[in-house]
């Protein structure tokens, strides 16, 4: 059983599309083991962010991800992190497959609607980022 943290960027709470976020996580049997909505100060978008603090999308990045509210949440499941990043589709929506939500509702690069963790090591370290273990069930 893996875990992996979800974040409903601010595009897409602005855009209304929380339910289809979550739907498609149901849909595919992905359990939802903790969620909330919360916005970051900049500082902390940029703490969050930190492995991509030498890129040069780093500042517009943190400024957008601080720019209004997001929905965070830890997934559960046989083999989330990959199953997630495949439901997310390609960081750039013109290079995503058909059918997944980037394709179907990103609009550029850096508002992609949704986050997803790449590895165990990062999901532990975003899991940790927003959860306490109590807010997490069965943490
Ligand atoms: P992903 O979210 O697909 O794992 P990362 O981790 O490479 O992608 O990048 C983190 C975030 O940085 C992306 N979700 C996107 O919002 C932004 N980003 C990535 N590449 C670029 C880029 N070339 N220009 C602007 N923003 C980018």
């Amino acid at each position: 059983m893996e875990r992996t943290l979800s974040i409903i960027k601010p595009d897409g709470v602005a855009r209304g599309l929380i339910g289809t976020v979550v739907k498609r996580f149901e849909e595919n049997q992905i359990r939802i083991i903790a969620m909330k909505m919360l916005r970051m100060t900049k500082q902390q978008a940029q703490a969050f962010y930190a492995v991509h603090r030498e890129r040069p999308f780093y500042d517009s990045l943190t400024d957008f991800m601080s720019s209004g509210p997001i929905v965070v949440m830890v997934l559960e499941g046989e083999k989330v992190i990959e199953k997630n990043r495949t439901l997310m589709g390609a960081t750039d929506y013109r290079k995503a497959a058909e059918g997944t939500i980037r394709r179907e509702f990103a609009t550029d690069i850096e508002k992609n609607i949704v986050h997803g963790s790449d590895a165990p090591e990062t999901a532990a370290f975003e899991i940790g980022f927003f959860f306490s273990r109590f807010e997490i069930l069965n943490g």
